[in-house]
């Protein structure tokens, strides 16, 4: 198997498969301190944690993991809590993606898999035959994998996707008028669990690593440049739209990292051409509200790993020819989520006096209803494989 993508898709997908004796070849554009320094989610939901220890890499999530049992969503002042324990039975786990990746490539060095970095150029060819095969560029010098099947693992910006011909693909779309900036400092969290804000001045997360570890997020133009926020300002924005409480008594400090994410929801399909699978951001894309991006990459390797090994081990097709159809049954769950949790805490720049209320009235409405915030825990701690 070729995997194009160094990221969690494809580390973990290649540690599945090299578990059930599948051979696998990683291609990977950038070095491996560049994968391993992006600062990304943080929230796994109990199924990524239990395919993490499948594949041999559950002891740090379980030993180092926060288990989280609620949120809260605020407007202003008001603050709803969501007990994903008592309305689901469920938990998720904080712990930070590049833990995830950093302990993937430990166990695939201790596999012994051959992952290249710094490929440049890469053309997949001859995806209808028996055999297909993946060119590339490493230091000006091209080479040729040939393998039976190529894992598009490659996030938004790679090549897979756009592989597959344009008459076969669809493509759906939504970009959002603002992006996260997000901030880590070592700092203690501001509260125990998760604050997603509504608030008149826009959106804000605080988010967490560990006990001295905090991940904010402001929302903020999409034309925005990092170099315009200094930290004083980042702390002011983000107390203005925090509870005021909690705001009072949280602790600043300086920035460790600061970047900015614009925000889109984005899918397309299918996810298999020939003998090419499209798996994670490669595939498709959910704006972060929802905390799903990361977990649906792993759902799509849970649905993918087990139909490959069977196709390669007993030749049985059924799985890979389904996979496509099973995987975007939850994709699109997920997105519509991820959608409807952005709709509900963002401002929009050109919104009219409405939007506001409905945004206020959907934090309301939870406030009072259990119905309401069991579904929104049911989502959150992510639907069932
Ligand atoms: P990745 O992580 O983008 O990895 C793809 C890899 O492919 C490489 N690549 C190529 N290699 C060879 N040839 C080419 N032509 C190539 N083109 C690209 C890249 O260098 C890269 O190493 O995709 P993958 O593996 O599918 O993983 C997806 C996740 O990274 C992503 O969905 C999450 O980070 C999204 N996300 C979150 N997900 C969650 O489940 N929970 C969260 O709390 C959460 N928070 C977030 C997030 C994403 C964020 N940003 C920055 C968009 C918070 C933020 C701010
Ligand atoms: C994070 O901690 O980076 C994080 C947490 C929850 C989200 C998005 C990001 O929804």
């Amino acid at each position: 198997m070729a995997i194009i993508g160094g990221g969690p898709s494809g580390l973990l997908l290649s540690q599945l498969l090299n578990r059930a004796g599948v051979d696998t070849v990683i291609l990977e554009r950038s070095t491996r301190e560049h994968v391993l320094s992006r600062i990304r989610a943080g929230v796994l939901e109990s199924g990524t944690v239990e395919l993490l220890r499948e594949a041999g890499v559950g002891d740090r999530v379980e030993l180092h993991g926060l288990p989280h049992d609620g949120c809260y969503l605020t407007d202003d002042d008001l603050m709803v809590h969501i007990n994903f324990k008592a309305l689901t039975g469920k938990q998720v786990m904080v712990f930070g993606q590049t833990e995830v990746t950093t302990d993937l490539y430990s166990a695939q060095d201790a596999m012994g898999t051959m992952i290249i970095h710094g490929v440049e150029d890469v053309r997949i060819t001859d995806l209808d035959q028996s055999q297909s095969c993946v060119e590339f560029s490493i230091d000006g010098v091209s080479k040729k994998l040939n393998c039976l099947y190529v894992a598009g693992c490659d996030g938004f910006h790679g090549v897979s996707r756009n592989t597959i011909p344009l008459g076969v693909r669809r493509e759906y779309e939504r970009v959002y008028p603002f992006g996260w900036l997000g901030v880590l400092s070592e700092t203690p969290p501001a509260n125990h669990e998760l604050i997603y804000a509504n608030s008149s001045h826009g959106f804000a997360l605080a988010s967490m690593r560990n006990e001295n570890l905090s991940r904010y997020y402001v929302q903020v133009p999409t034309t925005d440049k990092v170099q315009e926020w200094s930290d004083d300002r980042f702390w002011s924005t983000l107390k203005k739209r925090l509870p005021s409480d909690t705001a009072e008594a949280m602790v600043t400090g300086a920035s460790i990292e600061k970047s900015i994410a614009p925000l889109r929801s984005f899918a397309s399909e299918p996810l298999r051409w020939g003998n090419l699978f499209l798996v994670g951001d490669a595939a498709h894309i959910v704006p972060p509200t929802g905390a799903k991006g990361l977990n649906l990459a792993v759902s799509d390797v849970y649905y993918l790993h087990s139909a490959l090994i069977d196709a390669v081990k007993a030749k049985r097709s059924a799985g890979i020819d389904g996979y496509s159809d099973r995987a975007l049954a939850r994709i699109w769950k997920a997105m519509r989520f991820s959608w409807q949790m952005t709709t509900m805490l963002h401002r929009f720049d050109d919104e009219d006096s409405f939007a506001a209320q409905m945004r206020k009235a959907s934090l309301n409405h939870l406030a009072s209803s259990e119905t309401a915030r069991r579904e929104l825990a049911e989502n959150y701690i992510g639907l069932p494989y």
